[in-house]
């Protein structure tokens, strides 16, 4: 006879044990009250796979699974663990680890190209739906594409129609996902010094797909067998994504939408409101997300929706799409990648609407304890449950779509439940520090530079600056590690430059705002935002705006004073809480373009310790960047400063921050 298993009684996650942020625990406690599973509970329930956690499982083909769990007590001697076919721990870390950049890159990737078609339908005038909102933006990154801003008639030099600059610019950008020959135009944009290493390395991106489709075979059984070789070909599709695909749907974007000027708005749960028509929208691309807030802030939307009882409309972002809706429209920020569930279970949500990246299916299971209908809008991203709306999404019907979308979920108002419970938490916040607001605020207009940034941090007033980025991660306390480290730079003078689920964390905790900087920040990052008004931590946008972090490193080369290369710059990277195949990429393109790069959690290379030693040492010999791996934040932080130290050092202007640390005392004794 069988025997009969007795299913495991399931536990639930500790609400303080699973989030620092107090509206995320008051929802988590409402939803076992309920008897609603999330994110947090499954993570309590299922242990990842010790294995696969190391990257040293192979499924690339059917003799496998293979697995080489490390011998205990390390290796000693030689590494003799093999796969079926012979392929070394370090061969399958490195497959592993490359098939992520690559599904990261073609996620952002792919992004990029449905802007970039989109901006071709503008460019084209088949669609009136999207305008051209932003020329100046056009006209800048027309050169990088060799599109000519001027024409010569009669030895005169004139300025182009700026409707055959907007089409050759589609014409070309879209060209960079699959051209024949070539490399892509914008690993140009990068230090002199840099593209030179990308060159001789053999690094420099063909084209976007070809790229992403040559890990698919070198991956593939029985290809490429070499780790080094691999991690090159992983190289180069990542700086396909990040000077690529990720740059060209930031500057599309911002050409078609605006580019981001700092807005204020307020972020977490408690944006959403109980006596209004809450729409979540979530995701990353603005294609839908624009014309959701545009239409929803349609004067007959408005009476719409008061004619239902509700007082008006009020959007909230998750995710990137969070980021995006904010930092061009100050749209609240209603939660990071953990709290999607979370939004639905308030009782508030009257719909959410999502396209793709990060949406957990299981959204569709609580919004069917809810009245919440929940609409999936992109031809490649559905869901199986049959309470979801698909309604697609396409830029010929985008205000028809918008519409329907919006009345949908103000004809839903009147079907809540009577238990609606939202959290009282948030903060305020200011986003929208694109490259070009970023030297508005510290350059100043007229000297159109980067200079003043440069200056204080020669004079040593602000130490250096770090990029945090990145996700959630259900593994560890949802937002600890993100606040932690952020904190610990800011107390040191580093300033912080962030996008992502960092960055609506940040906002959450009010550090995107000017205030928090006498609160959190060492001395000189202090004064530095005082004078100039800024936040200690600037949101530059979502994760496909990493590519802004890439430009401002390289406008602080071009601004003078700290070496020629983004690699000689007082800068490190950090994901402190990273999750998705894109922040992968994302960290081998910040590794690639010389930057100190450290990731929280784990990585999925130390089951092969000499792969993962040459991402962590080798590398920097190469491109002057590297990864690291630390969980603690605190010391994940110091990592960073140290880093950011030896810099300094090595630039000579160590001794400067010496000088303004001294505090009034030694001063007064020093003149004395
Ligand atoms: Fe195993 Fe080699 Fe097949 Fe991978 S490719 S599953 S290591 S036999
Ligand atoms: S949304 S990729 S959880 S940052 Fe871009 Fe957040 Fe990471 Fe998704």
């Amino acid at each position: 006879m069988a025997e009969v298993t007795k299913e495991k009684e399931s536990k639930l996650a500790d609400p303080i044990a699973a989030s620092i942020d107090p509206a995320t625990q008051e929802m988590i406690q409402r939803a076992h009250d309920l008897g609603i599973e999330t994110v947090f509970d499954r993570a309590v329930n299922m242990k990842p796979c010790a294995i696969g956690i190391q990257g040293i499982c192979c499924k690339n083909c059917a003799m496998g699974p293979c697995r080489l769990p490390l011998p205990k007590g390390g290796i000693i001697g030689e590494d003799t663990r093999k796969g079926l076919c012979g392929a070394t721990a370090n061969t399958i870390a490195a497959r592993n680890f490359i098939r992520m950049i690559a599904g990261g890159a073609a996620a952002h990737s792919d992004h990029g190209r449905g802007v970039a078609e989109v901006f071709l339908s503008v460019a084209r005038k088949e669609t009136d739906t999207y305008k051209i909102k932003d020329t100046k933006k056009l006209i800048s990154i027309a050169p990088h594409l060799d599109v000519a801003t001027t024409v010569e008639v009669d030895g005169e030099v004139k300025d182009r129609n700026i409707d055959e600059i907007a089409l050759e610019v589609a014409e070309k950008a879209l060209a960079e996902w699959g051209k024949p020959e070539g490399t892509l135009y914008y690993t140009k944009r990068a230090p002199k010094p840099l593209y030179e290493k990308w060159k001789k390395q053999g690094v420099l991106p063909r084209n976007i797909d070809r790229e992403i489709c040559e890990i698919m075979h070198r991956t593939h059984m029985g290809v490429d067998q070499d780790y080094k070789n691999l991690i090159k070909q992983g190289t180069r599709a990542a700086l396909g994504d990040g000077w690529g695909g990720s740059m060209l749907a930031t500057d599309l974007q911002d050409v078609l939408f605006g580019t981001p000027t700092p807005l204020q708005a307020e972020a977490n749960l408690g944006v959403m409101k109980e006596d209004h028509v809450n729409i979540i929208v979530h995701g990353h691309e603005p294609i839908l997300s624009e014309m959701i807030v545009a239409t929803s802030q349609k004067p007959e939307m408005i009476e719409y929706a008061k004619s239902k009882g509700a007082k008006g409309i009020q959007l909230g972002g998750i995710c990137c799409t969070a980021n995006e809706i904010f930092q061009r429209h100050g749209v609240p920020q209603a939660g990071t990648f953990l709290q999607q569930e979370l939004a639905i279970i308030t009782g508030a949500c009257d719909a959410m609407v999502v396209d793709i990246q990060c949406i957990f299916q299981a959204v569709a299971n609580v919004a069917k304890c809810f009245h919440t209908k929940l609409i999936t809008t992109h031809p490649i991203a559905k869901m199986e449950q049959n309470n979801v709306i698909h309604i697609e999404f396409d830029e010929h019907h985008a205000k028809e779509d918008a519409e329907k979308i919006v009345r949908i979920a103000i004809d839903n108002y009147q079907n809540r439940g009577v238990e609606v419970m939202i959290p009282r938490h948030k903060a305020s916040s200011i986003g929208g520090f694109s490259v070009e607001s970023i030297e508005y605020h510290l350059g100043g207009s007229f000297r159109g530079t980067y200079y003043t940034l440069n200056d204080n941090i020669i004079n040593g007033r602000i130490r250096g600056v770090a990029g945090v980025v990145g996700c959630n991660n259900a593994r560890t306390r949802h937002n600890e590690a993100h606040i932690a480290v952020v904190k610990e730079l800011i107390k040191n003078d580093v300033l912080v430059l962030t996008t992502g689920c960092n960055g609506i964390a940040c906002a959450m905790e009010g550090l995107l705002t000017p205030e928090s900087a006498a609160v959190y920040c060492g001395p000189g990052l202090a004064e530095v935002c005082e004078v100039v008004g800024i936040p200690p931590v600037l949101h530059m946008g979502s994760c496909v705006d990493n590519s802004r972090l890439l430009l401002a490193a390289t406008e602080v080369v071009k601004a003078g004073g700290l070496g020629n290369d983004i690699c000689d710059l007082p800068l490190a990277g950090s994901a402190p809480e990273w999750m998705s195949e894109k922040a992968i990429s994302i960290g081998h393109y910040f590794v690639a373009s010389g930057v100190y790069t450290v990731f929280g959690l784990h990585l999925p290379t130390e089951g092969a310790p000499v792969f993962h030693n040459y991402l962590s040492n080798e590398l920097e010999k190469i491109y002057g960047g590297k990864w690291d791996l630390e969980a603690d934040p605190i010391k994940h932080a110091h990592l960073m400063i140290a880093h950011i130290d030896k810099k300094r050092k090595e630039l000579g202007i160590d001794k400067a921050r010496d000088r303004v640390l001294m505090d009034m005392a030694d001063r007064q004794a020093l003149g004395a």
